[in-house]
């Protein structure tokens, strides 16, 4: 190699390290910035519509019909009130905190407690798991509004009611006194099989203390941020401006719409 030649190839390798300090530089500025902005001065992300990439899948298995609400909202009812039994899977669209609230109830006649013609005294059981890690456990709240038959008494089978509060879903609703879920085992609650084709994994079955006597059980817990750890956009205050749309594919920037257009 030539001198010439020689300096010519060490003046590109002195470019070319130059040119990966300055990208390294700029990388590092730009990751502190970003972690700045994150903890300073959230939320930093524009207003945008949430994507199902936003949603969590939440599965749901009762025996034998429930209802769901989030934050006061209706989400999901059963669609099936007794057998088969079935696994509601539902997506939803997280808001933290997550007032969880559900209304649970066992196969009973509401004058007798009892199933199937008043032949039978039938068990109950709930459990619950959203993929943002939510679950059901000890840590929610329980408590039993229909009994029955009282005593087990299937020769003259009556029913203990207490009146369900009209606001028992709401997310101010103070459940600060009633128990907490006792939880059961796979064994105690028999699961039918489309329970094993859902992802139930770290879920517990829950309901109050008695599983046969107590039909009618409500059940609630607040989830304060979600347990993965995983940070996600409020979109509750999305009617409170004009959003942009959607990313878009290949990571462009989201277009923006008229203010007279809406979807
Ligand atoms: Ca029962
Ligand atoms: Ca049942």
């Amino acid at each position: 190699m030539s001198r010439h030649e020689c300096l010519s190839a060490i003046r590109a390798t002195r470019t070319v390290a130059g040119l990966l300090m300055m990208t390294a530089a700029a990388w590092i500025l730009g990751a502190s910035s970003h972690a700045r902005g994150q903890t300073q001065n959230q939320p930093q992300e524009p207003l945008r519509k949430p994507t199902l990439a936003d949603t969590v899948r939440g599965n749901v298995y009762a025996d034998n019909w429930f209802v769901l609400y989030l934050n006061g909202q209706l989400v999901a009812v059963d669609s099936i009130a007794f057998i088969p039994h079935n696994v509601v899977s539902v997506d939803i669209l997280p808001t933290y905190p997550m007032t969880i609230a559900v209304l649970a109830k066992d196969n009973a006649d509401p004058q007798t407690g009892m199933e199937y013609a008043n032949t039978s005294i039938g068990d109950a059981g709930f459990i619950l798991k959203f993929a943002d890690g939510t679950v059901t456990d000890g840590s929610w709240r329980a408590r039993c509004f229909s009994r029955g038959p009282i005593n087990g008494d299937t020769r003259r089978p009556r029913v203990e009611n207490e009146a369900i509060p009209a606001d028992w879903f709401a997310i101010d609703f103070d459940d600060s006194t009633w128990e907490w879920a006792r939880e059961y085992t796979e064994r105690e609650i028999d699961p039918k099989p489309p329970f094993y084709d859902a992802d139930f994994a770290g879920a517990k079955f829950i309901w109050t203390d008695d599983l046969e006597l107590d039909n009618t059980v409500i059940f609630r817990r607040v989830v304060e941020t979600p347990p993965d750890g995983r940070p996600r956009t409020d979109f509750s205050r999305i009617n409170e401006g004009v959003p942009a749309g959607p990313p878009r594919r290949g990571g462009g920037q989201p277009r923006v719409r008229k203010q007279s257009g809406s979807r």
